[in-house]
């Protein structure tokens, strides 16, 4: 099972692919020198500056509501994921290992009692960030974060981030759910719960109502996410102690991890909670091309990588093609990429015209380095896409998530060196 690092398309740097296997790497090298040596290729990915955070709030007319953004905090080391606390307070996970607390206006400095992590390239690190269920009585707090194995190196917060990141290393990591009680200020009784071994890296989490833990895994490359005895490419589901619960779709079934729910996952970077049709949506990112957002059912297979809409980095598409029987296809798609990443679905009272809408973040369209953006995707009672519109796109910052706050505005991150808290009110 490879457990290396390889290109996705939320990389900026393409010339630093990190892995452990030799044989991987050579499949890579090769694959890169293909790019590299093709006219496209040689045209490269190119890129566009992107512009420097706005000291003032700014504002926008867009098509059904006028809209103010505002910088709530600068110096985020490439903020990964973010959410609310009771008081309306934000814990942000900075990918580099930090936990930070933005409260009443200000960033905390790293929150004490997390574990060191491995964060030694563009995407491994400290990744999602929840709730307990049941945080106001205990004050538990689940993160997921690549674990250290064997002397491998510990970034301890030196994790190397910027846009893209870069950095050399692929020292064994273990995918890793730990928790701990929050006071506030500092966590304690941090103790692991879930560990995925050969999963390597990007993950997000979901309570789901009946009590239960969703967590993502990253399926690329290879055929690990087809692979029913591996923890690659699944969304996995543990009780909040890290058992597995007993009526997950594969337990008792010969040749299934029973921890997998659902298989044939590229790179999960989303998963929520649809109240009004009581399902799971996931966005998910594809290559180059085929991003992808699925409404995901107990035991389905989502045809990572045999089927997709993307083509590999090289060119050819998938080898199945575009669909396949027994592989649930998604419900929105994106060709060319967004590089997909957070979303939310706005329930809302302060945008009205935006109840029910999907908001989700992307760092780079078409490929292209630097031009990140948010795009509102508009359904219909049965949940089919009708309208979309792109937002924040003259600014290019790669936005990692988005969230709907307790008071019904938009908090989003920037996965940048210098990333921010933004917030978006309406204007009127
Ligand atoms: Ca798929």
């Amino acid at each position: 099972m490879p457990r290396g690092i390889l290109p996705t398309c939320d990389q900026n740097d393409p010339g630093e692919p990190l892995m452990r296997s030799r044989r991987l790497r050579i499949a890579v090298a090769a694959l890169f020198s293909a790019i590299m040596a093709g006219p496209a290729g040689a045209q490269g990915r190119g890129g566009i500056p992107v512009p420097a955070l706005p000291d003032q709030p700014w504002e926008y007319q867009t098509a059904n509501a006028n809209i103010r953004v505002r910088v709530l905090t600068a110096g985020l080391e490439n903020p990964w994921s973010l959410e609310f606390l009771p008081d309306a307070s934000i814990l942000i996970t900075e990918r580099n290992g930090r936990l930070r607390h933005f409260k009443d206006g200000k960033l905390s400095g790293p929150v004490p009692g997390l574990p060191a992590v491995v964060a030694d390239n563009f995407i491994s690190g400290l990744h999602d960030i929840k709730l307990h269920p049941d945080f106001a009585r205990n004050r538990l707090v689940y993160w997921v974060y690549n674990k250290g194995e064997g002397g491998a190196v510990a970034a301890a917060g030196g994790g190397r981030g910027g846009r893209g990141g870069g950095g050399r290393g692929g020292g064994a990591r273990t995918l890793t759910v730990a928790r701990g009680v929050f006071d506030g200020t500092a966590l304690t009784k941090v103790e692991d719960v879930i560990r995925m071994e050969g999963a390597s890296t990007v993950s997000r989490m979901l309570f789901l109502p009946d009590g239960s833990l969703l967590v993502s895994t990253w399926g690329d490359p290879g055929q690990m996410a087809q692979d029913k005895m591996g923890l690659s490419g699944k969304i996995l589901r543990y009780n909040p102690d890290g058992t597995i619960p007993k009526d997950n779709p594969f337990v008792g079934k010969e040749g299934y991890r029973p921890e997998i729910y659902t298989l044939g996952h590229r790179t999960p970077e989303s998963l929520v909670w649809h109240e009004p049709t009581k399902t799971i949506w996931e966005s998910e990112m594809g290559p180059n091309g085929g991003d992808e957002i699925n409404v995901i059912q107990a035991g389905g297979n989502y045809g990572w990588p045999l089927v997709s809409l993307g083509r590999s980095y090289a060119g050819p598409y998938q080898p199945e093609g575009f669909e396949h029987e027994g592989m649930i296809a998604p419900v929105v798609n994106f060709v060319p990429s967004i590089s997909t990443t957070g979303m939310t679905f706005y329930t809302g009272d302060r945008f009205p015209a935006w109840k029910g809408n999907l908001f989700i973040g992307g760092v780079r369209f078409g490929e292209i380095a630097g031009t990140g953006r948010i795009q509102r995707i508009v359904f219909n009672d049965n949940m089919e896409e009708i309208r979309r519109e792109t937002l924040l796109e003259d600014k290019r910052w790669r936005i990692r998530d988005i969230r709907q706050g307790p008071d019904g505005l938009l908090y989003v991150i920037t996965d940048e060196r210098n990333g921010a808290l933004l917030r978006i009110e309406p204007a009127d």
